[in-house]
């Protein structure tokens, strides 16, 4: 895991993203770096081998998961709400939690809607059904069995989110505000985690088909 290069007069210290291209929530770090611009190394900690679990991974995150972001003075940032924080004081524009107090409010709110009510009716209905999640129905050290009802419940709360985030997409570019904000981000990686468990919107979500459409488009989504 190189961490640093120096040469003659500076030792250059690198912002670390520890990631996994496959999952959802690193993808949303890797976005929201993506749209700030700020440049980091990446290193892959590999979910298929249970690498979060490792001895040496948890000395990075003790909660075993990931994204991680570790910076330059080796402080570790282990929740996206902490990262995308981090990101919009260390480097303000463009601006992607909202600069009034109430485009702030509104982002945070939107925000954590669809990461409650979406990404995590995704993730419900995804580990209490996949066998390659068998005893991992919760992320972190501690193994949790599957229970089956929660995987149908979590597919109940994802159609209802479909239709909350439909509704406020009637007449509006963007989720939060009036500009692409860290909420876009995380419903933008959610809509996408739904083809995980055969969910797309359907023919009355046009509005959420035509968000998609121009969020997904943008660069970053591709990072
Ligand atoms: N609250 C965290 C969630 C991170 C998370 O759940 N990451 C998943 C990957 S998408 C993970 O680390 N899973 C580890 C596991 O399944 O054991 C955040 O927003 O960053």
């Amino acid at each position: 895991m190189p961490n640093s290069r120096s040469n003659k007069e500076e030792i250059f210290v690198a912002i670390i993203l520890y990631d996994f291209t496959s999952a959802p929530s690193p993808r949303r770090a890797r976005i929201l770096l993506a749209e700030k611009g700020i440049d980091v190394e990446t290193v892959q900690i590999d979910m298929m081998k249970a690498e979060q679990l490792s001895d040496e991974y948890r000395k990075i995150n003790p909660g075993c998961t990931i994204p991680a972001l570790k910076l330059e003075d080796g402080t570790v940032l282990t929740e996206n709400a902490g990262i995308a924080a981090w990101a919009e004081a260390y480097k303000p524009e463009p601006s992607l939690l909202g600069k009034t107090p109430e485009e702030k409010g509104l982002v945070a709110t939107w925000n954590a809607k669809v990461e409650f009510e979406g990404l995590m009716a995704v993730a419900e209905a995804l580990r209490n059904s996949s066998p390659k999640m068998a005893n991992r129905a919760i992320t972190g050290p501690t193994n949790y069995v599957q229970i089956p009802e929660l995987a149908l419940r979590g597919k109940e709360r994802l159609a209802h989110f479909l239709d909350t985030l439909n509704k406020r997409l009637e007449g509006r570019d963007y989720i939060a505000i009036d500009q692409f904000t860290f909420a876009d981000i995380t419903a933008l990686v959610t809509i996408d985690f739904a083809k995980w468990v055969k969910v797309a919107p359907g023919e009355n979500h046009g509005n959420i088909k035509r968000w998609h459409a121009a969020v997904a488009a943008r660069p970053s989504a591709k990072a």
